[in-house]
């Protein structure tokens, strides 16, 4: 959905995860969206949160995105492993099969601007 403000109740929480264990994850194959949404969040909650993606970014983000900033992106399945208590940001994405790696309950804060559909991943806050 799109809001032109961010609800409150979001920010508070995204607030609340200011130097705190947190995964950014985002939609397979990710494009520059997703990807600068999350390295963007990133500089916000600082370097404990951390950028994982599913699988790969795509040709353009590997075109336009510093090398050291890519580098930077971990794998999702790796980081849950070993942080599996880690609140989990979801952004750019609602659908279940763009997220293989990711178990579907467990979005705790869910960003994005695509059209929902009855099967969409649904975020505690959102
Ligand atoms: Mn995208």
């Amino acid at each position: 959905m799109y809001c032109k403000n961010p609800p409150k109740k979001l920010l508070l929480e995204l607030k609340k995860l200011r130097k705190k264990n947190c995964i950014v994850t985002f939609h397979s194959l990710a494009d520059l969206d997703a990807l600068c949404a999350a390295l963007t969040l990133q500089i916000e909650l600082g370097k404990n949160c951390i950028v994982a993606a599913q699988d790969r970014v795509n040709s353009q983000c590997k075109r336009v995105i510093e090398p050291s900033l890519l580098k930077n992106v971990q794998k999702f399945s790796e980081v849950i492993e070993k942080n599996k208590s880690s609140k989990i940001i979801l952004l750019d994405c609602n659908e279940k099969t763009l997220v293989p790696k990711m178990k579907k309950d467990r979005a705790q804060i869910l960003i994005d601007h695509h059209a929902k559909t009855k099967d969409s991943i649904k975020g505690q806050i959102e």
